[in-house]
C-alpha cells in the first residue's frame, strides 16, 4: 500500500513535469518566430537571407565615427610588433614606397582595424577591397574576405552579406605589405547599385577608443640612432687577452667581415690577430632575438655582462646561434671577442627572429660605448 502509492505519486509527477516543459519549450519559439516574422516585413529590401546575428544585449557604449587602426612592424599582427595605434576615418591609403609612419619600415608591415560598421540601407552586401599586399576581413565575426600573402594591386571581392540599417556590426580588416608597392582600399557594392568607397560615415568606434587614440599612441619604440660599435685590433691571437693597448681602433663598425686571406688593417697581420667589439645593441622588437655569428676562427660573445658564447678555438666558417631576450628600445651591453689563427678570416653577426627575418644586425641599432645612449622611456 504505501509502496503503491508511491508509484502513483511519481507517475502524476513526472506527467505533469512532461506537461509543463512542453508549454515552456513552445511559448519562446512560436514568440521569437512571430517576432523575427514581424520585423522582416517591416524591411521592404529583405532579400530572403536570414540576418546574421547581432550582439546580445549590447552594454551602452557612447560610438563616434572611425576605426581604431593598430599598426605592426612586421607582417605579423602581435603585440610585440606593435608601434602604433591611431584613428582612422576609413580605409583608403595608398603609401606606394613609403609607410603610415615614421616608426614603420616602409615594407614589410601589417595592419588591423577593428570597430564597427552600419550600412545606410538594409541590403545584400559585397565588399571589395584594392590591396598590395594581402587582406583579410571579418565582419560579425565572419570571415568573407581571406587573402593573405602575396598580392599585386588587385581586387578581392567577398562573398555577400545580407546588412540590416540601424545595427552595428563587429568589423575587423587586416592588412599586410611585404615588398614594394602599398595599398590598401575598401569599397562595398549593394545588390542592384554600383560599387563605392566604405565611406567614414558607416564606421564607429567606442567614444572611450576614440578620445584614446584621437593622438596617435606609440608602443615598442626605438631610436634606430646607433652608429656602430667600437672595433679594437691586437696582434697575435690573444691580443685581446694581453691586456695592452689595441693597435688599431675604429669606431662605428657593423660586424660584417669576410677577410678572406687579408687583414683588417694594414699593421695587423694576415695570420695570428683578434678583436674586439664593444658597445650596446637596442632590441628591435620585445622577444626572443637569436643573435647569430659566422666565425672563422675563434669568438666569445658577452652579452647584458653574461658570457654567452664561447668557442675560443679554430673554426671554418662556422655558424652559432645565441638565443637571447630583449626589450624594444632598451640597450644592452655587447662585447664580442674574435681570433684569427691562420688561413681564411671571416666575422658576420646576424640576428632573426620570429618577425625578422635573418640580416646583419644593423648599425641603427648598435651603440658605440662612449655615449651610452639612455633608452627611451
Ligand atoms: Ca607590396
Ligand atoms: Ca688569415
Ligand atoms: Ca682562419
Amino acid at each position: 500500500m504505501v509502496i503503491g502509492t508511491g508509484r502513483n505519486f511519481k507517475s502524476t509527477f513526472w506527467l505533469i513535469l512532461l506537461l509543463l516543459s512542453a508549454v515552456v519549450m513552445l511559448v519562446p519559439v512560436l514568440g521569437v518566430d512571430n517576432a523575427v516574422a514581424a520585423e522582416i516585413e517591416d524591411t521592404e529590401e529583405y532579400v530572403g537571407e536570414e540576418p546574421y546575428e547581432v550582439e546580445c544585449c549590447p552594454p551602452p557604449v557612447q560610438r563616434v565615427h572611425g576605426l581604431v587602426g593598430e599598426y605592426f612592424d612586421t607582417l605579423k599582427l602581435k603585440e610585440c610588433y606593435k608601434r602604433l595605434i591611431r584613428i582612422d576615418e576609413n580605409v583608403e591609403f595608398n603609401w606606394q614606397l613609403g609607410s603610415p609612419d615614421e616608426v614603420i619600415e616602409p615594407d614589410t608591415f601589417a595592419v588591423q582595424w577593428t570597430g564597427f560598421i552600419e550600412v545606410p540601407r538594409s541590403g545584400l552586401y559585397t565588399f571589395y577591397t584594392y590591396s598590395d599586399d594581402g587582406v583579410r576581413l571579418m565582419i560579425n565575426n565572419r570571415k568573407i574576405i581571406d587573402r593573405w600573402g602575396l598580392v599585386n594591386l588587385e581586387f578581392t571581392r567577398s562573398e555577400p552579406m545580407w546588412l540590416r540599417a540601424g545595427f552595428k556590426y563587429k568589423f575587423c580588416m587586416q592588412y599586410q605589405e611585404d615588398p614594394i608597392n602599398s595599398t590598401i582600399f575598401l569599397f562595398w557594392q549593394k545588390e542592384g547599385e554600383s560599387m563605392r568607397l566604405v565611406p567614414p560615415e558607416a564606421f564607429w568606434v567606442a567614444k572611450a577608443d576614440y578620445d584614446r587614440y584621437i593622438e596617435p599612441v606609440y608602443v615598442n619604440r626605438v631610436m634606430k640612432e646607433g652608429r656602430g660599435l667600437r672595433g679594437e685590433y691586437f696582434i697575435g691571437k690573444d691580443g685581446v687577452n694581453s691586456g695592452d693597448e689595441p693597435i688599431v681602433i675604429v669606431e662605428g663598425q657593423q660586424i660584417n667581415f669576410e677577410w678572406g686571406d687579408s687583414s683588417p688593417d694594414p699593421r695587423i697581420p694576415n695570420d695570428d690577430f683578434s678583436a674586439r667589439w664593444i658597445g650596446y645593441l637596442e632590441g628591435k622588437f620585445s622577444e626572443t632575438v637569436t643573435l647569430q655569428v659566422l666565425t672563422d676562427d675563434g669568438v666569445r660573445i658577452w652579452f647584458d655582462d653574461h658570457l654567452v658564447l664561447d668557442k675560443w678555438i679554430p673554426n671554418s666558417n662556422t655558424l652559432y646561434d645565441v638565443p637571447v631576450d630583449v626589450e624594444a628600445g632598451r640597450l644592452y651591453k655587447i662585447r664580442v671577442e674574435y681570433n684569427e689563427l691562420s688561413g681564411g678570416a671571416t666575422c658576420v653577426l646576424y640576428w632573426y627572429s620570429d618577425g625578422q627575418e635573418k640580416e646583419v644586425i644593423p648599425v641603427q641599432f648598435l651603440y658605440i660605448p662612449r655615449t651610452p645612449p639612455v633608452s627611451p622611456v
